[in-house]
């Protein structure tokens, strides 16, 4: 860890001599983790936090276009898709160990990437593969060395697949097809990269996640604002101790902590992260509520800034941003720790940062509710129902949506809890009066989800 201190004093050393050296990168030695195999019958060996990721996969009853070398399937219908990771792509199929199985249960995955199937053994999952009406199968976790420029990196993921029961097909037999269209491939990533930092007398934890499956850490995914977006990978950041699920947030190419800002670089087959601190941020940002991570989104050609833990006031550089999301924390009066989640609006407000000025980020408290009423209106004219389905946001200064807000302990306080979901705080309800008598005609309480 001592290096994290000697460099900077080094850097300063030599700018008096070399004044255009620019400054030093910290160096982050990250580990490639790995969730450990599970068991039979047993929990797993230790607990490693690896966070949650999927990639749904294309599938065909077809090869893909290319020269491939297959093996007999023993299924009639083998489902094909390709896979890509790191840029990367592999076929992979879905088979039958006998053709008796009443689903798929064995995976042959083209790890070397040869177009050749022959030469990878195939992959079996367990006999279990019916839960209800649904048809399920969980294969083993696979493990790959994805070729890189200067070398190849490590990599783990599940492949899962089920399929959903067929609606009536009157009497005729379903085809092929129909089942494949009932019928969903996924895979999971089962590794992160970790490790541990100082900077001005903290220690920070970070996890770069492959929250997307597309085998890279920390992808950024155009960014983030309101709902469709495309998943960028999460970046996990603590400064208190083990990370957990609640500390990630969307990656970017800025990474604030504290009151420092760096450029970030991720150099995977040397095992580390590279933090550049940036010059002299240009514009200050004044921000009117204390949260613990912020999502800067870049609005035009400026760079995402992921900030954990900024005070009320940070330096970022010159460039138009929007609010991409934040996390704010705060205590209840029996000591419970909430936290709130938000999401920028779309059309929510534009920051043009400039040298020498400071600005003020719209965001936070009060936050209103707001409540949408979609009414259907019944076809026939004399009829007196009216069918009306209400929907409640909670929606900040900013005019961000509130995605989550919940806690996880639970001491007696002055906050009501709901009774469907206990780490929520009770859910809001409505009336509906008619008028002109003001007589109650409809109440009820709304529920999450
Ligand atoms: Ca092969
Ligand atoms: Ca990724």
């Amino acid at each position: 860890m001592q290096r994290f201190f000697l460099l900077p004093v080094l850097a300063g050393l030599f700018a008096a001599s070399a004044q255009a050296a620019p400054p030093s990168p910290i160096e982050v030695p990250l580990q490639f983790l790995r969730r450990p195999a599970r068991r039979k019958g047993k929990p797993p060996a230790r607990r490693v936090f690896i966070p949650p990721g999927i990639r749904y996969l294309d599938k065909g009853l077809q090869p893909p276009p290319g020269e491939w070398k297959l093996p007999e399937f023993k299924s009639d219908a083998p489902v094909y898709s390709l896979l890509t990771l790191a840029g990367r792509k592999y076929l992979l199929v879905l088979d039958k160990k006998d053709e008796k199985s009443p689903f798929y249960d064995r995976l042959y995955l083209d790890a070397d990437g040869n177009g050749d199937l022959t030469d990878d053994p195939p992959v079996d999952a367990p006999a279990s593969p019916r839960r209800g009406p649904y048809l399920f199968a969980d294969f083993p976790s696979i493990d790959l060395e994805i070729p890189l420029p200067g070398g190849k990196a490590p990599y783990a993921f599940t492949v899962r697949a089920y399929r959903r029961p067929l609606p009536s097909t009157a009497g005729k037999r379903p085809t092929r097809q129909q089942w494949l269209m009932r019928m969903n491939v996924y895979m999971t990533p089962d590794c992160a990269y970790a490790g541990r930092m100082e900077l001005q007398g903290k220690t920070y934890r970070i996890l770069m996640a492959d929250t997307n499956g597309d085998g890279r850490f920390g992808s950024k995914e155009k960014v983030l604002i309101g709902f469709g977006r495309k998943r960028a990978d999460l970046v996990y950041i603590s400064g208190t101790g083990k990370i957990n699920y609640q500390d990630g947030m969307e990656a970017q190419g800025l990474l604030g902590l504290g009151d420092r800002l760096f450029r970030l670089r991720f150099r995977r087959i040397e095992g580390k992260l590279l933090l550049d601190p940036l010059p002299e941020a240009a514009a200050r940002l004044r921000l009117p509520m204390k949260v613990t991570r912020l999502v800067l989104a870049p609005a035009g050609r400026s760079a995402g800034i992921l900030w954990f833990d900024p005070g009320g006031e940070i330096a970022l550089p010159a460039g138009a941003y929007r609010l991409g999301s934040y996390q704010a924390l705060r205590e209840d009066d029996g000591g419970n720790e909430w936290i709130l989640l938000a999401a920028g609006a779309k059309d929510g407000p534009a920051l043009t940062a400039k040298a020498g000025k400071t600005l003020t980020l719209r965001f936070g408290e009060p936050f209103v509710p707001r409540v949408g009423v979609y009414a259907r209106f019944p076809k026939l004219l004399w009829s007196r129902s009216v069918a009306a389905r209400l929907s409640f946001t909670l929606l900040g200064a900013g005019g961000e949506r509130v995605t989550d807000i919940r806690s996880m302990t639970y001491k007696k306080s002055a906050v009501p809890r709901s009774s469907r979901s206990r780490y929520r705080p009770l859910e809001p309800t409505y009336k509906i009066l008619e008028l002109p008598s003001l007589r109650v005609a409809a109440q009820g309480s709304f529920h999450y989800g």
